[in-house]
């Protein structure tokens, strides 16, 4: 089966790309490279030195004799966008290529349009490819646990069936995200929603929570195959930071009470939820929603167990609350269901010491490269 990850030098992406190709998927990249602009923008760099990615791609060739395909340009180019579609001709397409960053996109006016434009449009023109010339391929899109926001109710997945004035539907889970960004996602999910039912494409959107760690069979089997790592205020996720901060002796930044919880998972799980998504593809017309996440934690859960194991390693650990730099419930109430992906045969890497330890001593291995002045929050949800 052809697989075109779009976003496969990012993240998620690259780990993903390995790991389907290595499971025998011809695998196609297409990325605009233009996160590692973004990271030259705002003068952050990824924990771990990451190659070309030519270079990555030559480098995983070389190791397996597997090819992966690279198209560099930019999804919201349509023209760009078609001539590698009819190229490649997929018949999955994994879209991991959007701008992700809910700081990022709250900087200002300038990011938060860049963000939904970038998003938006890029989805929508992938939409109108599909129907055009792949009406039967199937899209899996990234989306985002935080759609939903905190609502004081359980969150179902994508759907929840609802009784008013004695009359029964199924409709869209409510969705009230918490930064500009997160609305991107929540706009996507509409204009895919509607491309189902309208056009009778085929969609799967994954509603992944944060993901941690680094390192997967893949990404682990060379040098030049790392993965992004990030810690920085902006572009850096709870757990992955909270690591990078016990590994060079800086407090972890809990931000207000920390009582906020989240969906968290393994990058591990990521990429095999990808797989599981694309082995069971959605039906025509079907907007299908799974909730992608293993385990919830509140951040105060999080740095709570990244100071015990970075103790047991000898590290000294301190956790600190930092004023919130955004505008989010620090204590409330979060079940969220996630049972889909495990009824498609989901094994979840469950959040554990030797995890922890694995990601505490990568961090430690490239500690060097930490620039300090990057680590606090720089931006604001607040109105000035
Ligand atoms: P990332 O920034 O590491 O990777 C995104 C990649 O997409 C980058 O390589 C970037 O260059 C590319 N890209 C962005 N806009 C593009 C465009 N218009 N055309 C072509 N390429 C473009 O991000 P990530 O952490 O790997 O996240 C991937 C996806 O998963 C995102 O959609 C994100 O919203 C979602 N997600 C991530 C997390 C997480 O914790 N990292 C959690 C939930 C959901
Ligand atoms: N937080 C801290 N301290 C930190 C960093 C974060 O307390 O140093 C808190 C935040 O205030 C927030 C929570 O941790 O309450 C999560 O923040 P995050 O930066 O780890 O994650 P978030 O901004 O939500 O975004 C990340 C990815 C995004 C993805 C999302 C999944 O960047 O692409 O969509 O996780 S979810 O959170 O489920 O929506």
């Amino acid at each position: 089966m052809k697989v075109l990850v779009i976003g496969g030098d990012g993240y998620c992406g690259w780990a993903t790309a390995l790991y389907l190709s290595n499971r025998g998927f011809e695998v196609a990249i297409l990325d605009s490279l233009v996160r590692r602009h973004w990271d030259t923008e705002i003068g952050v760099q990824t924990l771990t030195p990451i190659a070309p990615i030519q270079q990555r791609i030559q480098r995983w060739k070389d190791l397996t004799d597997k090819s992966i395909d690279l198209f560099v340009g930019d999804i919201t180019n349509y023209e760009f966008l078609q001539g590698a579609l009819h190229k490649f001709e997929p018949n999955a397409i994994v879209h991991f290529g959007e701008q992700r960053s809910a700081p990022f996109s709250m900087i200002d006016r300038e990011h938060a349009v860049m963000t939904q434009v970038n998003n938006v449009v890029g989805t929508l023109n992938l939409l109108y490819a599909m129907r055009t010339d792949f009406p039967d391929c199937h899209l899996v899109k990234l989306g985002t646990m935080g759609e939903y926001g905190t609502p004081n109710i359980d969150i179902e997945e994508g759907y929840i069936t609802i009784e008013h004035n004695g009359r029964k539907d199924t409709l869209p889970y409510p969705k009230q995200p918490g930064s500009m960004y997160h609305l991107s996602k929540v706009h996507d999910s509409h204009n895919i929603h509607f491309a189902c039912r309208i056009w009778g494409l085929r969609a799967t959107d994954l509603n992944q929570g944060v993901v941690y760690g680094v390192l997967t069979e893949e990404t682990g089997m060379d040098e030049l195959l790392i993965n992004r790592l990030d810690y920085d205020g902006v572009f850096g996720t709870a757990l992955n930071r909270f690591c990078i901060q016990a590994a060079v002796g800086h407090p972890l930044t809990v931000y207000g009470k920390g009582g906020q919880t989240r969906g968290f998972l393994d990058i591990r799980d990521t990429v095999r939820c990808i797989e599981i998504a694309i082995n069971n593809p959605a039906e025509p017309g079907e907007f299908r929603v799974f909730n992608q996440f293993t385990e919830l934690f509140s951040i105060n859960d999080l740095a709570a167990m990244v100071k015990k194991a970075g103790t047991a390693l000898g590290l000294k650990v301190e956790v600190e609350n930092f004023a919130n730099p955004r505008v989010e419930l620090e204590e409330h109430y979060f079940n969220a269901k996630n049972t889909k992906l495990l009824d498609l045969g989901l094994q979840p890497h469950y959040l554990s010491d030797s995890l922890l330890d694995s990601l505490l001593n990568f961090a430690v291995k490239y500690q060097n490269r930490v620039d300090n002045q990057q680590i606090l929050p720089k931006v604001s949800w607040h109105r000035k």
